[in-house]
């Protein structure tokens, strides 16, 4: 048996390249998909690792995956179900009921599904191992699937319970969230936090404020909703320490008086803080070195003004928990731990003709804000793209005003046939109030396209290969 050379007489070049004995024996990378709820993260991730599996079978699907375009890829299989700490995600219960013509139940708890990849490294390094070994490369890729909800409250890290009980109520005074929170609103108006602490007004308070959050997400379309476990609550269940919920605190006070209802709130919410919120940074998020977060920009923009603004409000929120600016809480939690890259994806781009794709990813680019490259610093390293999971429409052409416009072709719900549909504009920037007079967009919801069960054929997408080989191409050389 050939000796691997020891690192420090390797050449610079194969040194520099890559950790030879981790290339041997295998490495591990972990893969985050998030967004908030109804952005696309189950479709995802069941069509991604459909795709995978399928690719050895159908390299056509996935051919921008360089593993795959360039024919190094041996074997892509499940891992076996052992012994995780997360729930398992369920792949063959998804693709099963796509399969038949459905789309996945909802979730909303953190799961994770691990799939390995056996190939052939790139170039030099690759077929000298290939000799030294006479092994393929393996790269456990663990995908794991969280609400973005639980992103939208890092803020809260960083407030007392009087800030947070401040800066909330300041935003549902307002506008239609007013209107969604009057119940609420009239209850804390009748309850002090000076007066006395009772178990029972604080509980029935929290069931108002969770109400409101729910019927906010529900019927408006609304996504800032804060705390995150309080709308997406994953299996923490029925703990006393959630139920609180903020309070009109008289200004200028940042401390409550002990033995008050206020005081009894502010505990709970140090609990949930400290409890829950660093707990999942600590525990979790700082070993999903590689995430993408999705993001249903059409649906907000079919969804009107408000919903648009607050899909942009949380965006930009979830964008936060990427960025490591100064010396701040993230960075107190993380320690030396680092998401590398982040991709936001707009998802469901299939609803949209091929050119407005690009209008899309500008869109959602401004939408959050996102930082251009030079200004990043240590951010982690974030790009934005636009992708369908499942296409279920094809690009074809009308002619409208005696001008070709690109239009999509598929099946509407319900529908027998199928038939062209011209979607309107997608604009580049966020619009302005008076935008909004008209509708931006006018789509019909599609059947999935026809889907085999079996992982030979994979399911047909737009961009999920890019989107695969920008997070994880490096791992795969
Ligand atoms: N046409 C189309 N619809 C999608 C796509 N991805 C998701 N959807 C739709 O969006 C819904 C919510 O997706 P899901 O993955 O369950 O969202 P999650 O809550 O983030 O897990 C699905 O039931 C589909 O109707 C896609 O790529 N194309
Ligand atoms: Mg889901």
């Amino acid at each position: 048996m050939l000796k691997l050379p020891t690192r420090d007489i390797l050449p610079d070049w194969l040194a520099d390249a890559v950790n030879l004995t981790e290339l041997a024996k295998g490495s591990t990378v972990w893969l985050a998909v998030t967004g908030l709820s109804r952005a696309g993260k189950t479709v995802f991730i069941t069509s991604l690792i459909h795709n995978l599996l399928s690719a050895l079978h159908n390299p056509n699907r996935m051919p921008l995956l360089r593993v795959v375009g360039e024919g190094r890829l041996l074997a892509a299989r499940l891992e076996g179900a052992r012994a995780h700490r997360l729930p398992r995600f369920p792949y063959a219960a998804n693709i099963e009921t796509m399969a038949n013509g459905g789309w996945p139940d909802r979730t909303a708890d953190i799961s994770e599904i691990g799939v390995d990849i056996r190939f052939v490294p790139t170039g030099m390094v690759g077929r000298m191992l290939g000799r030294i070994s006479g092994d393929a490369a393996t790269l456990k890729l663990k995908i794991v699937d969280y609400p973005g909800e639980w992103l939208l409250d890092l803020p809260l890290l960083s407030q007392s319970y009087a800030e947070w009980s401040r800066t909330t109520l300041a935003l549902w005074q307002k506008g239609t969230r007013a209107e969604i929170g009057a119940d609420f609103l009239s209850f804390i108006g009748d309850h002090a936090a000076t007066e006395e602490a009772s178990e029972a007004v604080a509980k029935q308070a929290h069931d108002l404020y969770r109400a409101m959050l729910m019927t906010a997400r529900d019927k408006h379309g609304l996504s800032y909703l804060q705390p995150g476990r309080f709308v997406c609550p994953g299996t923490i269940g029925e703990v006393p320490y959630l139920w609180f919920a903020p309070l009109a605190l008289p200004d200028g006070s940042d401390r409550t008086k002990p033995g008050t209802l206020g005081a009894l709130m502010e505990e709970r919410y140090e609990v949930y803080k400290r409890e829950v919120v660093a707990e999942f940074y600590k525990t979790y998020f700082r070993n999903f070195a590689r995430q993408v977060v999705l993001v249903d920009v059409l649906g907000a923009l079919l969804a009107g003004r408000t919903a648009f603004e607050d899909t942009r409000l949380a965006t930009e929120a979830i964008l936060q928990s990427f960025r490591y600016g100064q010396r701040n809480i993230l960075s107190t939690l993380l320690g030396s731990a680092r998401v590398e890259k982040v991709l936001f994806a707009a998802t469901k781009a299939d609803h949209i003709p091929d050119l407005q794709r690009d209008h899309l990813s500008a869109l959602l680019r401004n939408m959050a804000a996102v930082p251009a490259l030079e200004v990043r610093g240590s951010d982690a390293d974030i790009d934005v793209t636009a992708l369908a999971s499942v296409a279920s429409t094809l690009e074809g052409t009308q002619e409208i005003d005696s001008q070709r416009v690109p239009v999509v072709v598929g099946r509407p719900v319900g529908g027998a046939t199928q038939a062209k549909f011209y979607v309107g504009q997608v604009p580049i920037r966020p619009p302005r109030p008076e935008q909004w007079g008209a509708p931006f967009l006018d789509i019909p919801v599609f059947e999935p396209p026809v889907i085999d069960p079996a992982p030979v054929d994979g399911v047909p997408h737009i961009n999920l290969d890019l989107a695969l080989e920008s997070l994880i191409g490096d791992r795969l050389r």
